[in-house]
């Protein structure tokens, strides 16, 4: 960016003006969801500034419960939200009435916290609902009585999903259902600006990105059959998902093999997987049996952003944003990505599906 040319420009899309402009697509609204988006986005500002300057390990351990509070907070003040569901908090938390706003927001404020000492890339994650009937999406009944099932809805009910990335340059990514699109802060002008209009993600990728230290807890139950299992060993020892990474490295129809990348950060990797193309995928396992990321506000943002950049996102048994959580934490497998690739993924579940 050309910082001291656009200081004067007054052509630049910012993400007020963007806000903005959508709202204007909505002539009953009232512009509260313009509000609520634009303190989401200060907030993100906030942190990615203060990311470039905190060094000390110590500090930046903090970062997480720091960055909770500042949103908590600020969400609050916003007079725009009812319940609000934070990663770094056990219970949700419910607004007093008297600040009380009609949007519930879940998010992780920095998810990736485990790569905050060696500098790499974290980001937030969040999503709204939109509890009046303006854009037909969803509706809390009575304002003054919410519950913790207004925030328990499938991900399609969604009205805007987004994350902010703190990393080389801070992005915001957001949709509010009309496409991708994607805002780089610009420090000098201390204000986003739209640099990625109408996000694509490539129909497929070549590109796979999975923790593969898990691969050992992949491996399939083999209780289903003993004397099969003491027979054709070879036949149960490798999961379906583990299948799947081999053909990524060796393909058996004379493609290419596909390239690893794993940051870690969820964030990083799934901006990467939307602009390069490919899939991220975590699993079940061992382990986790109910895979790692978190529903609410890992997998139902993410899912979003990728379907409205033309990807699919897909758990092993449905659509990602079919899923009904039931509770705020709840964990999911999920595979995302290039609609190709998931394609891929979706059919060898099915075919194992038929096998049992
Ligand atoms: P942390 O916030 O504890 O670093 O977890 C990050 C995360 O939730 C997500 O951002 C990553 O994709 C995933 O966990 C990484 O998990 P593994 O370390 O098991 O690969």
């Amino acid at each position: 960016m050309d910082h001291e040319a656009d200081a004067h420009r007054t052509d630049l899309m910012t993400i007020t003006r963007y806000v903005l402009n959508e709202q204007s697509r909505y002539p009953e609204s009232r512009g509260d969801f313009s509000i609520l988006l634009s303190h989401i986005a200060g907030l993100a500002k906030l942190l990615g500034l203060a990311g470039e300057t905190n060094v000390q390990g110590e500090e930046q351990k903090k970062l997480d419960v720091l960055s909770n509070e500042v949103f908590v907070k600020a969400l609050i003040s916003s007079g725009r939200t009812c319940i609000l569901v934070s990663e770094e908090d056990e219970e949700a938390t419910f607004v007093d009435p008297s600040l009380r706003g009609k949007y519930c927001v879940v998010f992780d404020p920095l998810d990736g916290s485990s790569n905050i000492d060696c500098g790499v890339s974290i980001g937030t994650v969040g999503f709204y609902f939109y509890t009046h009937n303006i854009f037909g999406i969803y509706m809390v009944k009575d304002k003054e009585n919410v519950t913790i099932d207004d925030v328990l809805q499938p991900g399609k009910n969604m009205l805007a999903a987004g994350y902010c990335m703190y990393g080389s340059s801070c992005m915001l990514v957001l949709s509010t259902g009309s496409g991708v699109n994607g805002f780089t802060l610009d420090p000098s002008l201390g204000e986003f600006i739209l640099t990625h209009p109408y996000i694509k993600i490539p129909k497929k990728g070549k590109i796979y990105s999975v923790n593969e230290g898990n691969a050992k807890n992949w491996d399939r139950p083999t209780t289903k059959c003993v004397y099969l299992f003491i027979q054709f060993p070879q036949i149960f020892l490798h999961s379906l998902f583990f299948r799947y990474v081999e053909k990524c490295k060796f393909p058996d129809d004379g493609s290419s093999p596909k390239s690893l990348r794993y940051v870690g950060s969820m964030v990083a990797d799934v901006h990467r997987t939307l602009l390069y193309g490919g899939i991220f995928l975590y699993p079940s396992d061992k382990k986790s049996p109910d895979g790692k990321l978190r529903v609410l506000y890992e997998v139902f943002p993410m899912s979003f952003l990728m379907e409205q950049a033309g990807g699919q996102s897909f758990t092993g048994k449905q659509r990602a944003l079919d899923l009904v959580p039931t509770k705020i934490h709840e964990r999911s497998p999920i595979f995302l990505g290039s609609y190709d690739d998931v394609e891929e993924i979706k059919a060898l579940y099915a075919a194992e599906e038929n096998n049992d």
